[in-house]
């Protein structure tokens, strides 16, 4: 029996009032489908599946409809191919003689299936169908997933079990938990899937050779079927760790030969795979720095090698020295993407993209938007996302992350003026890149649930629509992930959509605050340990000491970072008074006494949100208790549980940050409230 859990957001639960259900199935009960889509198609078996289990009838299909009211699926023809692409779709209905004609036209096999699940989005909500007039295509281009798995089983920085793709240091034998994760990232539109980690280890480097490539090619086969290519990360040593080769020096004549042969083997085997995601000079993973060249130099070797097949070459901009010593206070990990890419604009194969996490460091709940993006003109870029919760509470938590990739995706970096937000670089529109989109970590496992959390259900979900089209709302997504998951019970939507919207806020309060980031354990990354990294070889510092915390990234006393911005976005983040509260402790070191625009003190601002920070994490439980009985109690007692877990956590990180910012500055709370 498939659990709940398991099913997601793809309940499928059956319609219980008649006649909302009779008007589906008098719409729905008769598919009328050409010769040339199959039956078995996966987008025809779906609606099959949610037919019967939603409205409990078999439908009947049929070349010509042989009911007054039917359901047309059609592939697009004429006009509509270009219009359309191959992952559009409209979705109409019209009057026919004597009853209605809802037709769903797809551009292509792709488009054939976000049609279907759109579709059934509506049904599951219980929207009327009768009067659609749906035309859709997805804003951006790549919709990715980045699987940070191991071929051990482990997930780096997974928090939902092992590894859906391996078992025992192998491609796992049996992948219909795959086939079930590609039905799930398609029906929010996701179109590619790195299989594993970017850090390649021994296994995965061998997965372009001909030996396993068999066996990858099993699970691109998977993952086709609904849309998605296959991508694999690769190790930039390649060439010597598989190849036999002395060097991987990107111009190499043999290097070069080695991956072009290497690229042939590949497309052999898989004839849509979709590229190489790269991690290189970045955290001691190989690269070209090695030979003395630059990243253009490596990018372009592979990007030559996939050219002829229509491959594309995804090479990550996280490269910073994470060896930096505390008394250089010149180097700023911040600064090192932009430093190390801006000056190679324009020197990228177009088959090649730059892989750009959101922020300048890594993922922390809040950091300004990464200045590579609206800095380089003439490359192709995308955007790096988190869905995994490595930052914000692995899982345990509940942090709705929609509502800070908006605010990145909102961002006007004004490269090309007002208006040149962050959303039109990652759709390509700002520049006019030939290619670009998004990626993001995962954040399933082999767990029941999927992700650890079943409420963390809804970032992954959420990602897909946010990328489909950034213009979505937080709530928007989170009402419709709410009564896919759940169902269409008023009060159970209005406490879920108001614990989400408001999470990220409450992890924030009871975490890092002001932007400084980093006040995590290190390694593991959680629960709370100011000085953490401040005393690691990380080189991750808040600079916290008795007078004053932040780190000065302003152009006139610090690193100088504020000016990777353009103009007006530099001036503001460079300026301590016109700095937005949330990221002051990101641009600038002041004193626990300055003040904010909220008209609080530094010190007053971490004591307040931290006492709120906790009680709002407390108050989550209590939300939740409301809706016993209203949900299912597999489902409903988990959540408490892990609600549980965070709402004494939240405790814990409230009583260590006031007590070591009460400790260090010596100045006690206004209020007067309990701090160690
Ligand atoms: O967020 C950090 C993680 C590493 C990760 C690295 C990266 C895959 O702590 O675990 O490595 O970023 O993005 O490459």
């Amino acid at each position: 029996m498939v659990s709940k859990s398991y099913k997601a957001w793809l309940q499928y639960e059956k319609i219980e009032t008649v006649g909302i259900r009779n008007a589906y199935i008098k719409q729905l009960g008769n598919i009328v489908l050409p010769a040339e889509i199959s039956e078995f198609a996966p987008a025809i078996r779906e609606l099959k599946v949610a037919i019967r289990a939603m409205l409990g009838i078999e439908p009947v299909v049929s070349e010509r409809p042989s009911n007054p009211s039917y359901f047309r699926i059609a592939m697009a023809s004429g006009e509509e191919v270009e219009q359309l692409g191959s992952e559009g779709y409209r979705i109409r209905a019209s009057r026919v003689d004597a009853g209605t004609c809802l037709t769903l036209v797809g551009g292509g096999t792709s488009g054939l299936i976000y049609g279907v699940f759109h579709l059934l989005r509506l049904i599951g909500a219980n929207e009327p169908v009768s009067e659609l007039d749906i035309c859709e295509k997805p804003v951006s281009q790549l919709r990715m997933l980045n699987q940070w798995d191991n071929a051990d089983g482990s997930i780096e920085r997974g928090y939902a079990g092992q590894s859906i793709f391996y078992r025992n240091g192998q491609i796992s034998e049996r992948l219909d938990r795959v086939r079930d994760y590609a039905r799930l990232a398609a029906s929010v539109g996701i179109n590619g899937i790195s299989i594993n980690n970017v850090n390649v280890h021994k296994t995965e480097t061998a997965f372009i050779t001909p030996g396993l490539l068999p066996e990858v090619a099993k699970v691109a086969d998977v993952l086709r079927a609904y849309g998605i290519r296959l991508y694999l990360s690769v190790n930039f040593a390649a060439p010597i760790q598989v190849g036999g080769l002395a060097t991987a020096d990107p111009l190499d004549a043999a290097v070069q030969a080695w991956w072009q042969e290497t690229a042939k083997a590949i497309y052999d085997y898989i004839p849509d795979f979709g590229g190489f995601v790269v991690k290189a000079d970045s955290e001691h993973r190989p690269g070209p720095f090695t030979y003395g060249r630059d990243h253009a130099d490596g990018a372009n070797m592979l990007a030559d090698a996939l050219a002829p097949f229509g491959g594309i070459v995804i090479w990550r901009c996280f490269v910073y020295n994470c060896m930096q010593d505390w008394r250089d206070r010149t180097t700023d990990r911040a600064r090192a993407a932009y430093d190390h890419f801006t000056p190679l604009d324009g020197s990228f194969k177009d088959n090649v993209i730059l892989q750009i996490k959101n922020g300048p460091m890594d993922f922390q709940v809040r950091e300004p938007v990464s200045p590579l993006f609206g800095a380089m003109t003439k490359t192709n870029q995308m955007m790096e996302f988190q869905v995994t919760q490595e930052y914000t509470g692995q899982q345990r938590h509940l942090c709705y992350l929609v509502p800070q990739w908006k605010e990145a995706l909102d961002f006007d970096t004004h490269a090309q003026g007002e208006g040149s937000y962050v959303k039109r670089v990652a759709d390509g529109s700002l520049f006019g890149a030939k290619h670009s989109g998004f990626a993001a970590v995962s954040n399933i496992g082999d767990d029941d649930n999927w992700t650890g959390h079943t409420l963390a259900q809804a970032n992954l979900y959420g990602y897909g629509r946010l990328i489909w089209n950034p213009e979505l709302s937080a709530q928007q997504i989170a009402d419709e992930w709410i009564r896919q998951t759940f169902g269409n019970d008023d009060q159970v939507i209005n406490v879920i959509s108001r614990m989400l919207m408001g999470s990220w806020q409450t992890y924030e309060n009871y975490t890092a605050p002001l932007g400084v980031g980093w006040m995590v354990a290190p390694n593991h990354h959680y629960g709370p340990d100011v000085d953490g990294y401040e005393y690691s070889r990380w080189g991750t510092y808040h600079f916290a000491d008795r007078d004053g915390i932040g780190v000065d990234r302003t152009t006139n006393t610090g690193t100088g970072y504020s000016a990777q911005y353009h103009a007006i976005n530099a001036e503001v983040y460079g300026d301590a008074v016109k700095c937005p509260d949330e990221l002051l402790l990101f641009f600038h070191h002041v004193p626990y006494t300055h003040r904010l625009q909220s008209g609080k003190t530094v010190i007053q601002h971490i004591y307040d949100t931290h006492f709120e920070g906790a009680e709002q994490a407390d108050d989550l439980q209590k939300q939740w208790f409301a809706l016993e009985g209203l949900i299912d109690s597999a489902r409903y007692g988990h959540v408490r549980e892990r609600l549980r877990e965070q709402a004494q956590h939240a405790k814990q990180w409230r009583d260590i940050i006031n007590t070591y910012f009460y400790r260090k500055s010596g100045i006690p709370d206004a209020q007067g409230r309990t701090i160690y």
